[in-house]
């Protein structure tokens, strides 16, 4: 199972003090107490966004703070609040709170690091809201503690803290982007180049035994999930080579990257092999076949037959497929590959989020 997680300490606002004033204006020599309270602390809630798809930018922010309340003032005004603080979360996130650590006496005793965890939400709903830290209560000014008999009472509360507490937001990653390819085509490779994931790479079919997902982060806080799955050969819905069995893992994908070896090294027609994925993908499920495709020519650097490239690229042309020559060793290219697949991926988040809009219209 493949998940983000990442630990993060939030802090509710502290309340406004309460102030200590005492009405003074002309020809009232003895004004009474006129101390307002302070305004509350801001509050801390998560909300689950479809924007965003990972947990990658809180590892960057960890911690988060709601705005304080302000100090009571005279003339009995309160405080104003503090403003909330709205965590955007993604969907399916399963939000674990900090037990507080106990106290042990014993010196002897080492301290507990890891602190135990218990669910708090699980924010499975587009939209789903909880309060994870409520802001601090503003103090009383004053004016509050008049009685008949302490009609100038000298005494205000200074505010009390919001909760701050550690959370654990745990999501299950599900790919927004899939890597196809034959064994040894750089898919391993192109991942760790565009991702955190550290798979193993090598000289010969066949590394990659088992899926790997990567976070692929992009400027203006885009971000979405690539898997690299084990290689695919001819036949392989019949259970040629490793099989198809690992395809199940792309069938949430929006966009597929087929990538194909341009070295010649393989011996093999890059343009066959073209053929041969889409042709594996689509007879093991229709769905798989028809989502959208991007060809990267890999290992262009070591490109030494130009024609075998140029029929690859004719070949996806014809097929209306973009096409793009990168270098998953050399980092080269895979900017445009990478805005291509973004591009798609974000159009089928609006179409999706517009039907989600549709139907919540609907069922009013
Ligand atoms: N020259 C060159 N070699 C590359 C490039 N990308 C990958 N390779 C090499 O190709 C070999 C296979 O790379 P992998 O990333 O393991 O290939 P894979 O597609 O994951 O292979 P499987 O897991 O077996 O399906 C390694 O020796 C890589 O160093 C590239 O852009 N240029
Ligand atoms: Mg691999």
């Amino acid at each position: 199972m493949f998940v983000d997680e990442v630990d993060i300490d939030i802090a509710a606002g502290h309340g406004g003090r309460g102030a200590m004033s005492f009405r003074r204006e002309k020809f009232i020599p003895r004004g009474g107490p006129d101390g307002g309270n302070g305004g509350p602390g801001g509050s801390v809630y998560l909300v689950a966004s479809d924007h965003i798809n990972t947990l990658v930018n809180f590892r960057f922010h960890p911690e988060h703070h709601a705005d304080d309340g302000k100090p009571g003032s005279g003339s009995n005004r309160t405080g104003g609040t503090g403003h909330d603080l709205v965590l955007d979360v993604p969907i399916g996130t399963l939000v674990y709170a900090a037990e507080p650590e106990e106290e042990r006496h014993a010196p002897t005793l080492p301290r507990a690091h890891e602190p135990a965890w218990t669910l708090f939400a699980d924010l499975a709903e587009p939209g789903q809201r909880v309060l994870v830290a409520r802001g601090g209560k503003g103090g009383l000014g004053n004016a509050f503690y008049a009685t008949s008999t302490n009609r100038a009472p000298r005494k205000s509360q200074p505010g009390l803290p919001g909760d701050a507490r550690k959370l654990r937001l745990h999501l299950k990653l599900l790919a927004d982007v899939g890597l196809v390819g034959y064994p040894n085509a750089g898919k391993s490779t192109l991942i760790s180049r565009i991702s955190a994931a550290k798979p193993k790479i090598a000289d010969y079919p066949f590394t990659t035994l088992t899926p790997n997902l990567g976070v692929v982060l992009m400027r203006d806080d885009r971000s979405f999930v690539v898997a690299d799955v084990p290689g695919l050969i001819e036949g392989a819905h019949t259970g040629h080579g490793l099989g198809d069995r690992f395809l199940k893992h792309l069938e949430r994908t929006k966009v597929l990257i087929v990538l194909v070896d341009v070295s010649g090294l393989s011996g093999r027609a890059p343009a066959d092999d073209l053929d041969v994925l889409r042709r594996e993908l689509a007879l093991f499920d229709a769905g798989l076949g028809s989502k959208p495709q991007l060809v990267a020519a890999n290992k262009i650097d070591a490109a030494t037959d130009e024609p075998l490239v140029a029929s690859l690229e004719a070949r996806a042309r014809q097929l209306g497929l973009p096409f793009f020559r990168i270098s998953a060793v050399a980092g080269t290219g895979l900017q445009p590959l990478l805005e291509a697949a973004w591009t798609i991926l974000a159009d089928a988040r609006a179409a999706h989020k517009a039907v989600v809009d549709l139907s919540a219209t609907e069922s009013r």
